[in-house]
Order: structure tokens, then sequence, then C-alpha cells
């Protein structure tokens, strides 16, 4: 049975369009439902037809039959371990443990980061003066590509070389670096112009583009 996922507004969605890439960069065939976000419940997890489809009444979520993954980081582990040859994680054991790491990083932390500059793929603002918390954020987010690219990226234009969920899991933020007018070290600006050159990339992002839905607390960051 063909799995599938149920994801946000591509527009918007950014923790969607993390398993979104790793599934497609695997080269698993799945199914794609979208649930307009952004209606009565939005922010609460109370959208009546996330909640049918997702435990947490939040998307991404993976059908698998009668089994659902809710979470955008097991669903990429999922999608690692249903097709090993992609190496979705880097076969090295070091790489691999900080591949790890820098993922879960992004799973885990850059709070204000979310909050100040949201996933919007249709918007573009000037830079701007950030608060103290959202500007440590940001050098963190960007010194994680830096290092990383630097010490593990010697084989390509991804952070470990080729295409890893950690990337899948950044690639939000380089379009949010985009939206922003953030500027970036070269480093950082070419790793972001690796994610936006992706042809799966580009097909999310096209489909975002061609979106009529809008979320208006996300349009006026
Ligand atoms: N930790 C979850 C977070 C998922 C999440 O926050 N999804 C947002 C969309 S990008 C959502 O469904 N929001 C619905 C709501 O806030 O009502 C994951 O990794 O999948």
């Amino acid at each position: 049975m063909t799995p599938t996922l149920y994801i946000g507004n591509k527009n918007y969605s950014s923790w969607s369009l993390r398993p979104w890439l790793a599934l497609r960069w695997a080269g698993v065939a799945f199914d794609e439902a979208l649930i307009v976000l952004g209606g009565d419940g939005y922010g609460r997890s109370r959208i009546a037809a996330v909640r049918a489809v997702s435990p947490t009444g939040r998307v991404p979520a993976l059908a698998l039959g009668d089994v659902t993954v809710w979470d955008s980081l097991a669903i990429c582990e999922w999608a690692a371990e249903a097709a090993p040859a992609a190496r979705l994680w880097p076969t090295d054991p070091a790489a691999r443990a900080v591949c790890r790491a820098v993922t879960c990083e992004m799973h885990s932390s850059f709070a204000a980061l979310r909050r100040d500059l949201g996933m919007n793929l249709r918007r573009r603002t000037e830079a701007r003066a950030w608060p103290a918390d959202t500007r440590e954020d940001l050098e963190r987010v960007e010194e994680v590509i830096a290092t990383t690219h630097a010490r593990w990226g010697a084989e390509g234009p991804f952070l470990f070389g080729a295409r890893t969920i950690a990337d899948a899991f950044y690639a939000p933020v380089a379009t949010r670096l985009r939206s922003y007018g953030v500027s970036s070290s070269p480093v950082v600006a070419a790793w972001c112009d690796a994610i936006f050159a992706d042809a799966h990339f580009r097909a999310w992002e096209s489909a975002a583009l061609a979106e009529p839905w809008t979320i208006a607390s996300t349009d006026a960051l």
C-alpha cells in the first residue's frame, strides 16, 4: 500500500517540507494530501481535518496502512530505513552521529527564529534589526551550516556533501534567510543555493507559489 503524507500549505508549513523532501530524496513512492492550515483551530492543534489524520492535531503525518507516524523526524527516520541505499544518514559513523545532532538541534531549538521568521516562500522583505534572541538563533544556525559543511561537506554542496536528513531539516532556514533579507556568509549562501537548485525543492516551491491560501499572521511578519 502506498503511504500517504499529510502536509500543510506548501507556502508556510516548514515542518511538512522536511519529510516531504526526505521521502523524495529517498525515492520512496508516496501520495500526498494537503490540509489547508490557517482556519478554525489553527495554532491550537484543533483543525478538525488534521485531527482526523494525526493524533497530535499537527502535520506532517505519514499514514502507513493502519499505522500513523506523526512527527517530521520520525517520518524521516522511516524513509531512511525504507530506502537505505539513498543514504539519508551518512554512512560514516562519526558523520552520521553529527548529522543526527545537527538534525536534532533543528528539531528542538530555534524558537525565536520560528517566531520572527516564519516560513513564507512568497515573502520578500528588507533586512531589519532582530531582537537579541532571534539574532542569537540566526548566528547559531549559520554557525551550524558553516562548520558542518567545512568539516563534513568536502564532497558536495550539502551539509555532509550529499543530501541528508540534516539538509531537509535546515531547508526551511534557507527560505527564511531569503524571505527576510538576512545576509549570510558565502559558505551559507552557497548551501542555500544548493537547496534552491534542488529539483525536488523547486517542485515544492512552485506548488507553494501557486497556492491561493494565505495566513495573515505569518504574512504580517
Ligand atoms: N514536532 C512536530 C511539529 C509539527 C507542527 O508544528 N506542525 C504545524 C504545521 S507547520 C501544525 O500542524 N500546526 C497546526 C496548528 O498549529 O494548529 C513535527 O516535527 O512534526
